[in-house]
């Protein structure tokens, strides 16, 4: 290895990353680590992956999750066109409620894994993980002739997440908000803006997302979570490495990509066998489930002490250091005591008797077991 110190490059904000409503608080709070996401800042840590989550698991924090972007599909058609996009049954989505909802294409890839909100028999908003949606549902709409509008509307969510959310939103809300079911969401107003308020955010520690209408109320609306949230230790946040791998949530563009089918994701219990409606991913899903998968993504308990998640891709091998796999992410676990990650190995290698290990930085490699998804090690 070269000795000269590692200068790493900072981030330049230039007009093609787009400024989320949100972001001067975010930057007042010193949010210290950035990675981009749909083109927008998104935090990735503001003391440490470790003293953030610390944190988050005990009191409430507030989320710029603004890249979060939403695809509006309104129209006629817009039913038949969400049913098109994913294989999940989406006539089971009620009217205020909110589906994770893979988007899959003819060939059974997955285009991106977001949440699906009902606003109205005819009206969806897609609120979508890292990859390009509107010009893919665009096209499609416009292939199949279909009357229906898609456009980005000025949305932008914001999470409020930790064991104390529900108590903060009941202080500016009422009580009646303690009621909403997970993945349900209702209106209100919150520093004079129309808002929605959904059960659900990136976290296992539980709490809201609250979609903003009008950009231009976004430190308005912020102001007013903090304020509420200083009896709560409230804190400015971001989605958690830590946190959401112990929660067993995939990153697209990270866990998974165009390249991986639904079921090798393990996505297969949001793919209802019910589903009547026209989805383009139907053959193609089909066929891979006749012919098999030819690998899974699996969570891995890697030995040893503490790792850093890594950018580079480490291997994961078996016993005779034949590479059967890669390493999507990792993150040291305070509550497992173990270094958990998410791996894609082949289907051959995913067998609880098999010794499998992870080729740390091109250097050692660490014994690793196969677990559930509570991260317990398989038998
Ligand atoms: N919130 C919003 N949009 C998003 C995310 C979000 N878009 C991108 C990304 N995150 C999508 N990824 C997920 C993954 C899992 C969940 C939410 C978003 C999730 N899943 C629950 C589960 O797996 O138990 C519930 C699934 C269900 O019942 O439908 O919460 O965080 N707005």
């Amino acid at each position: 290895m070269n000795s000269r110190q590692l200068i790493l490059p900072r981030l330049v904000l230039s007009r093609r990353i787009r400024k989320t409503p949100f972001e001067e608080r975010v930057f007042e709070q010193s949010a210290s680590a950035f990675t981009t996401y749909n083109h927008m800042p998104l935090g990735s840590y503001y003391i440490s992956a470790e003293e953030d989550y610390r944190h988050l698991c005990r009191h409430v924090q507030v989320w710029d999750v603004s890249c979060e972007r939403q695809v509006e599909v309104v129209g006629p058609d817009a039913m038949k066109l969400v049913e098109l996009v994913t294989p999940r049954d989406m006539s089971k989505c009620r009217i205020g409620q909110c589906k994770y909802a893979p988007l899959v294409d003819e060939r059974g890839g997955v285009v991106n894994d977001p949440v699906i909100l009902r606003l109205a028999e005819d009206r969806f908003w897609i609120s979508i993980a890292d990859s390009g949606v509107l010009h893919w549902i665009r096209g499609i709409a416009y292939g199949k002739g279909m009357d229906v509008s898609v456009f980005e509307p000025d949305v932008s969510p914001l999470a409020v997440q930790g064991p104390k959310s529900d108590d903060l939103m009941a202080d500016i809300l009422g009580d009646e908000i303690r009621g909403l079911k997970f993945f349900w969401f209702t209106k209100g107003e919150i520093a004079d803006t129309e808002v929605i308020i959904a059960r659900s955010g990136w976290s296992g520690q539980g709490g809201f997302e609250i979609y903003l209408q009008d950009g231009s109320k976004g430190l308005d609306l912020w102001d007013a979570i903090w304020e509420a949230g200083r009896p709560y230790s409230i804190r400015a946040g971001c989605p958690n490495l830590i946190d959401r791998i112990e929660r067993g949530f995939l990153s697209y563009g990270s866990d998974m990509t165009l390249e991986n089918n639904p079921y090798e994701c393990g996505l297969d219990r949001f793919l209802e066998k019910s589903k009547e409606a026209e989805s383009m991913s139907t053959a193609a899903l089909a066929e891979i489930l006749k012919n098999g998968v030819r690998r899974n993504l699996v969570q891995l308990s890697v030995n040893g002490g503490p790792l850093v998640s890594p950018r580079s891709v480490w291997d994961v091998v078996d016993e005779r250091k034949n590479k059967v796999g890669i390493l999507t992410s990792l993150a040291y676990s305070p509550k497992y005591e173990s270094n958990l990650a998410f791996a894609t190995i082949d289907a051959s290698a995913n067998r609880v008797d098999k010794k499998l290990m992870v080729h740390v930085n091109g250097e050692e490699f660490r014994d690793a077991r196969i677990t559930d998804r509570n991260w317990k090690v398989r038998h």
